[in-house]
């Protein structure tokens, strides 16, 4: 697996053993909520056997039989499912580990250790084999798993591994270190690992540039107010507001003092921190800095010199603290995501001590974020990616056919009612006072507790609903009152470009970008429209428009909307950019199928005739595709180095939308997917296919799965039909 020349060898030097007993961990999913345990004792390990689900995902052969060799695409799809079937979590979703990123783990390890929450040995151990695992052959860590080594990998993980308890003499130290200096040391880190370092009292905030919370008492109306932020966005920089009014920072310590001298190539004190704002390593960048950023921030930095405005320094932190709290509470502490869950963890403990009963409750809710896998624990991209795995699941066994087998019945039933649990039936808690939107009818991305409305999850939960009870006919457990729920819902979300965005409409100008203050991600200020998420929007709809007329003349002109915006989002050579995994292979899959709700196909229009020959002058020599993630950070479609399962399968998927009529790349593309099957049924996962903002790669282990048994399903009718198997 290690084609990156990782290095394996661990040789610690601290009192704790390289690696944990992985035959003691045990998965426990509740309600989709997914917690790794590391048993003690013997005894409780015989008391809870480890299933075949635990050993997958800690990559210990689970023992499944060699099936018989298929001999047609269905074959081979039904093979697939008799293995995944075995790894289904016992409440009727998939689990999976959602890894990728290396800028989560900082912030987990950080804020424990400032706020002196004590980690767990197991944790610790692993999170070190982790790391070490994930280094790059240079010593450093990248921003992802896939990616070179920068600054903020390497700082941010050297510091990691030290606060875990590594030696600065350790050989996997002494070689980050070297990485580290050589790109000029931790002073051009990028601004989010200037602040993670700044509260482990590392870095001083005077080489950051300001985050006044004071923008959160500006009138609603202004055009660049936060609450117009894409929802990551803001959420990230509420609670760095408020840090940023209190230059919190851990007190000094050994450890720290060591950490002062080991991250920068000039001693600490020497350093003039006012110039090291804008300094960011080369290597790390992805959207400079503006210049309307910079003066922005210079005007910033005489306001902040002169002490501001105290009275209004203190309103905004009050309404940070007050818009974080609400954050909390709207997400049972999960909150969106890894960074603001630990931003927001820092502050409830500077505000409430940790003894709470609010501190307790986040506690907890940091096993939400752990997975254990093969290689160590991880610090995951979400709580899960529950829904959205669920989901593809259901509708490839539904698309296929195989739901129609008896011995895979009891399966697709429990993923039914997982979809009943998950759907959000309420608006959150604290709402319009918290600028959250509306959650009545929607999926989230994860589980119902995490309880964020996203465009496209509602629109696949709505597709997986209505293909398992309406066409597979399994007991109905979601009314139709709750599908007019969400129809109504995604109703609201239309922007007047006729797209959807991901989790909220539009609500910002499109020069807000030009604030973007992020450095490593591109396109995170505001919401956009994507693809990918109006495809999965419109065709929920469409299904919905078969089973009822609710609203149909809405629907109708929603669809009609959606298609002008797809069509004026097709770029000048016939492909879709994709912003959500790599690239322009999955775009072109939603695309195509939106197009072809509106009867547009290979024969039909000049558009979908131009998009399918994009995609067959790729078309590699073995039959399969394989499109590399630096296209989504160049925009310009670049072949990996060999065909990808997953890609092929989308692209399979995309032309068989399209109805494109020669049974012949079809045929060579299924036999690509059949190759790579092993012979209990599964296929591996072969490289990260997932990405956000532009610059970040994520893990979808499970697409290898969902999209082979879609795709051999979807290709078998065709064969069929064409009498071409
Ligand atoms: C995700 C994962 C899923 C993804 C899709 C549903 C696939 C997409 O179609 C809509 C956007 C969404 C929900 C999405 C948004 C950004 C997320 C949450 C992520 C890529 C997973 C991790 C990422 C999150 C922002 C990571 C934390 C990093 C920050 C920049 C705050």
């Amino acid at each position: 697996r290690d084609q990156n020349g990782r290095a394996h060898t661990n040789g610690n030097k601290d009192s704790d053993p390289d690696s944990t007993d992985l035959s003691k961990w045990r998965l426990k999913v509740e309600k989709g909520r997914h917690v790794w345990h590391y048993l003690k004792t013997d005894e409780q390990c015989q008391q809870w056997p480890q299933t075949d689900e635990d050993k997958f995902w800690l990559g210990i052969d689970i023992g499944a039989p060699t099936l018989p060799k298929p001999k047609t695409p269905l074959d081979a799809a039904k093979n697939g499912f008799e293995f995944y079937r075995r790894i289904q979590s016992s409440d009727g979703h998939w689990s999976a580990a959602y890894g990728g990123p290396l800028f989560l783990m900082p912030g987990l390890v950080i804020g424990m250790y400032v706020t002196q929450t004590p980690i767990p040995q197991e944790w610790r151990i692993e999170m070190k084999r982790y790391l070490l695992n994930k280094a790059n052959k240079d010593g450093g860590w990248g921003l992802h798993t896939a990616g070179p080594s920068t600054v903020f990998g390497t700082a941010c993980n050297y510091a990691v591994c030290r606060l875990l308890g590594m030696e600065a003499d350790h050989p996997a130290m002494i070689r980050a270190r070297a990485k580290l200096h050589s790109l000029g040391g931790a002073t051009g880190i990028p601004s989010w690992g200037k602040l993670w370092l700044a509260c482990l009292n590392v870095y001083e905030w005077e080489g950051m540039n300001p985050i006044p919370p004071e923008l959160w008492t500006l009138p609603d109306w202004l055009p660049i107010h936060p609450w117009r932020w894409w929802i990551h966005t803001r959420m990230v920089y509420i609670p760095m507001g408020y840090l940023w009014g209190k230059r919190f920072k851990a007190p000094m310590d050994p450890l720290i003092e060591s950490l002062r001298e080991e991250l920068y190539v000039e001693p600490y004190e020497s350093i003039q921190w006012s110039k090291h704002r804008n300094n960011i390593a080369e290597i790390d960048v992805w959207a400079p800095h503006t210049r309307t950023l910079e003066a922005l921030m210079g005007v910033l930095s005489v306001y902040e010199s002169c002490g501001g405005l105290p009275p209004l320094r203190r309103a905004g932190m009050r309404r940070a603290y007050e818009l974080l709290v609400m954050e909390d509470e709207n997400t049972g502490y999960q909150d969106i995501g890894p960074v603001n869950k630990m931003l927001n963890y820092i502050c409830r403990w500077i505000e409430e001590g940790p003894d709470s009963e609010v501190m307790a409750n986040h506690r907890e809710k940091l096993k939400d974020f752990m997975w254990m896998s093969g290689e160590g624990l991880m610090m995951t991209g979400t709580n899960g990616s529950q829904l959205w795995d669920a989901s593809f699941i259901a509708q490839s066994m539904v698309d296929s056919g195989l739901v129609e087998q008896p011995e895979n019945k009891k399966a697709c039933e429990s993923i039914l009612e997982w979809l009943d649990e998950h759907q959000i039936r309420e608006d959150p808690k604290h709402y319009k006072e918290a600028y959250r939107f509306s959650t009545k009818g929607a999926w989230p991305f994860s589980t119902k507790e995490q309880g964020y409305t996203v465009s496209d999850c509602t629109g696949e939960g709505m597709k997986a609903t209505i293909m398992l009870q309406n066409e597979a006919g399994l007991k109905t457990r979601i009314s139709q009152r709750r599908l007019r729920d969400s129809v109504d819902l995604l109703l609201t979300m239309q922007n007047p470009s006729g797209g959807f965005a991901s989790y909220e409409t539009i609500n910002a100008p499109s020069a807000i970008e030009l604030l973007n203050p992020g450095e490593v991600f591109g396109n995170i200020m505001r919401e956009y429209d994507y693809p990918e998420c109006t495809t999965s929007v419109v065709t929920s709809l469409l299904m919905f428009r078969k089973i009822d007329d609710y609203r149909s003349e809405d629907i109708d002109k929603c669809i009609k909307g959606a298609v002008k915006y797809i069509l004026a989002a097709q770029q000048p050579d016939g492909s879709w950019f994709g912003s959500w995994a790599v690239c322009h292979t999955y775009a072109m899959m939603f695309a195509l199928e939106s197009l072809s709700l509106d009867e547009q196909t290979y024969e039909t229009s000049d558009v979908v005739k131009k998009a399918c020959h994009y995609l067959l002058d790729r078309q590699r020599e073995d039959g399969g595709w394989g499109e590399k993630f630096d296209s989504c950070v160049t925009g310009r479609y670049i072949q990996a180095d060999y065909s990808l399962v997953v890609q092929t399968s989308w692209a399979l998927i995309a032309l068989l939308h399209a109805k494109y009529p020669e049974p012949e790349p079809i045929k060579r593309a299924v036999k690509v997917i059949m190759k790579r099957q092993k012979p209990d049924g599964h296929w591996d996962d072969e490289d990260t296919v997932g990405v956000f903002n532009r610059n970040c790669a994520i893990d979808y282990p499970l697409y290898p799965f969902s999209f082979s048994v879609w795709a051999l399903g979807k290709a078998h009718r065709f064969l069929a039909a064409k009498n071409a198997l």
